[in-house]
């Protein structure tokens, strides 16, 4: 499928969450799969703190209850030379319209046997709410996933309310990952399994969920992210959720950025990835270099 029907687009936008079959073949799952399998197993993107765990990280990322690897294009550049990536982008302009452009690309993976939940939340409850995100996500199973694996769920119309309160998952300053605390009712979540080549796109507002993997092999998702160009928030608002925060993911994206090693890569993606036509970004880019100038 390379393009949706406008009542696809509607049903999108009235819902906050689609699911569509057969975007992505099985040679891209193939592919997925084994990029995948690989930069896990490597930990790539552990010291740039791009590989990090939802919940506390106990001894490094020896057991991860749920990892996500943040980027995982930055280590294997194909992933986005795949005609999947532009198929993805189409679609993601019939929902967004012309300007929108890749974000971000994500792996998840979450163990067999494993009662760690991905808890409800909003993406936009994890970015600065002085920024203003307009962005759709396409998730990607890279096996069948149902209810006994860790399938997404979903709840209608959450999009077109407010970020809700959120907290680290359990209170614990230590989880990278967030969990809306109030606001909804988990009893109207739709649940969505999906065959291979099946995706889920949401918007960043949306409130979603994964249950628990009880099977006997580990849960993957591949996700890629476009949005529209940032702008200011047109609200005032704060997402206190993010002081007093604890991350060992912080301390590595520091220490590494420190590293000549790491620090030259870092700054070209940055200088490749930057939205030269937005002059909002140009702003960003001005204070955060002001910032750097000043310690
Ligand atoms: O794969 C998962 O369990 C969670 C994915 C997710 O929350 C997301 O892509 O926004």
């Amino acid at each position: 499928m390379t393009t949706i029907s406008p009542s696809h687009c509607e049903s999108f936008w009235k819902d906050g969450f689609l699911r569509l079959k057969n975007v992505a073949t099985h040679a891209d799952i193939g592919t997925l799969r084994n990029a995948g399998d690989r930069l896990m197993r490597e930990k790539a993107g552990f010291a740039e703190g791009l590989l990090f765990d939802f919940y506390p990280e106990a001894n490094g990322l020896d057991k991860p209850r749920l990892a996500q690897l943040h980027q995982p294009s930055h280590f294997e550049r194909d992933l986005l030379d795949m005609e999947l990536a532009r198929r993805v982008q189409r679609i993601a302009m019939q929902l967004l319209g012309p300007k929108a452009r890749f974000v971000s690309d994500s792996f998840f993976h979450k163990p067999a046997h494993t009662d760690a939940v991905t808890p409800w939340h909003q993406d936009e409850a994890f970015t600065d709410p002085r920024i203003e995100h307009r962005e759709v996500n396409f998730w990607f199973p890279l096996q069948p996933v149902s209810l006994a694996n860790g399938c997404m769920q979903f709840i209608p119309g959450s999009h077109l309310g407010p970020v809700l309160p959120h907290e680290p998952i359990g209170g614990d300053p230590t989880a990278h990952g967030l969990e809306c605390s109030s606001g909804f009712d988990a009893d109207e979540a739709v649940i969505c399994p999906l065959e291979p080549g099946d995706c889920t796109i949401h918007a960043g507002r949306t409130l979603h969920f994964a249950g628990p993997n009880h099977s006997d092999a580990p849960r993957y998702a591949y996700s890629l992210v476009f949005g529209l160009p940032r702008r200011a928030s047109r609200e005032a608002r704060s997402f206190p959720w993010h002081d007093d925060r604890h991350l060992s993911r912080d301390a590595r994206v520091r220490e590494s950025r420190r590293a000549r090693g790491r620090f030259w890569p870092y700054l070209y993606r940055k200088v490749r990835e930057f939205d030269y036509t937005n002059p909002y970004e140009w702003r960003l880019g001005a204070h955060r270099l002001a910032r750097f100038f000043k310690r």
